[in-house]
């Protein structure tokens, strides 16, 4: 009887906290009021993941920049191979804490925009598109930006309900500081509260000015309690974790690098070999596509140094699990998750007491900000001892 009594209270106290969490959340959302100093709203139409993320940290700043406040859109996942064989826009709010960024900058989710500011301050009939001029060559006329023209470009703005009315093209202006003056002459908000762009106004990879504003984008909660659940039951502290980015579509990649076509820098490349051209360390084939017997060497010596207890392998295609679990002789268990998602593999690989990365992959520089910035040891398989490259931070 006693413990009925005691249960009534707990459940009591439990579902109000649920209704006041329910109510923060909404409060966040209904809060929102036209921003007079306008918007900007953009398809993080490029690459998957990795380059989605770098993408979205230049994007941020250039919101700031121009003192809008950013629409942060939805993640772009390409499920080609599995249900629903479509493109899948998930909320930027499943896998991080949206308000995390309101630290550094205002900020609304593309849903919220188009749900409740969007029916009366950018009503169909005045959705204009905003792109540069060489965009706009591929169109009919050479005078209409190509927001929607094919995938994932039609379905991104099907996604939100949106179709577009007229064009305004732009030349000449970057997405950097320096033309900051021009961006605002050209589109001052009154005129121009929404731009609404068809990629991001970014740069790829992230440009160093930006590496560390990682630091407002933070799991969601709902990553923390299953990714803290998944560590809990695979693996024993410490752990190192590796990323193995060896799959057939990055094997054609690092071809580039064998004909000597990909330049100082390759994709996410500057975040191990400096972020100067003139100055980059020389970026080599095991860098790129470690082979086993690297593979093997630098899991063996982390897994020495970090007296690790377990190794946690995040892999596009095949995780050499056998050939690890040899090198310990079972004294060291090897884990992986079944099956594989993306996000729980870089919550995974973000919280190991080392991570073994690839340079080129802006999958493994997800990982790789994410520990600088709580200052967590990263290495690279071809790179034991990757430079400090990152000098100066835009907070
Ligand atoms: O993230 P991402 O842009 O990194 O694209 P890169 C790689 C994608 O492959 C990820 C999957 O978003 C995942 O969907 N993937 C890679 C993985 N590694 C793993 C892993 O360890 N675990 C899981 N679960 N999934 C660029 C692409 O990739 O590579 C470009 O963005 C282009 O479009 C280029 O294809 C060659 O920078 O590594």
């Amino acid at each position: 009887m006693a413990v009925k009594r005691q249960a009534a209270p707990t459940i009591t106290l439990i579902c109000l906290i649920l209704l006041l969490l329910r109510q923060s959340v909404r409060t966040f959302a209904e809060k929102l009021k036209w921003d007079e100093n306008g918007y900007v709203l953009y398809c993080p139409c490029m690459g998957r993941f990795g380059n989605q993320a770098d993408h979205f940290l230049g994007s941020l700043a250039f919101a700031k920049m121009l003192n809008r406040t950013l629409a942060v859109p939805p993640w772009i996942v390409y499920r080609h191979h599995s249900p629903p064989y479509t493109n899948v826009h998930v909320p930027y709010s499943e896998f991080f804490q949206l308000e995390a960024l309101s630290a550094y900058h205002r900020v609304v989710s593309l849903e919220d925009f188009m749900e409740k500011l969007a029916p009366k301050h950018w009503p169909p009939g005045q959705r204009n598109a905003y792109c540069f001029d060489t965009a706009a060559q591929r169109s009919a006329d050479k005078k209409t930006c190509p927001m929607k023209d094919g995938n994932p470009f039609g379905p991104f703005w099907d996604y939100v309900g949106v179709d577009f009315d007229k064009s305004f093209l732009f030349g000449g202006i970057s997405f950097s500081v320096y033309h900051q003056p021009q961006w605002n002459k050209k589109f001052p908000p009154s005129e121009h509260p929404v731009l609404a762009l068809p990629g991001a106004p970014a740069q790829f990879p992230v440009i160093e000015e930006h590496v560390g504003l990682q630091r407002y984008v933070v799991w969601s909660d709902k990553m923390v309690k299953e990714g803290e659940e998944h560590i809990a039951t695979l693996l024993t502290r410490p752990y190192v974790g590796i990323h193995l980015r060896i799959g057939i579509d990055w094997q054609n990649a690092c071809k580039l690098l064998e004909s000597g076509d990909a330049g100082p820098h390759f994709m996410a490349s500057p975040q191990c070999v400096g972020y100067s051209r003139q100055a980059a360390l020389p970026l080599t084939m095991t860098m790129c596509l470690p082979d086993l017997a690297e593979i093997r060497r630098a899991v063996k010596l982390w897994v020495k140094r970090t007296s690790a207890r377990s190794v946690f392998i995040a892999t596009d295609s095949e995780s050499h699990s056998r050939d690890i679990e040899k090198l310990f002789k079972g004294k060291v268990k090897v884990a992986s998750l079944q099956p594989d998602s993306a996000q729980m593999d870089l919550y995974v690989l973000s919280k190991a007491d080392h991570f073994i990365g690839n340079c080129v992959s802006s999958f493994s520089a997800f990982v790789k900000r994410d520990r600088d910035v709580r200052g967590l040891p990263s290495s690279f398989f071809g790179m034991d001892k990757p430079g400090k490259v990152t000098k100066k931070e835009e907070l």
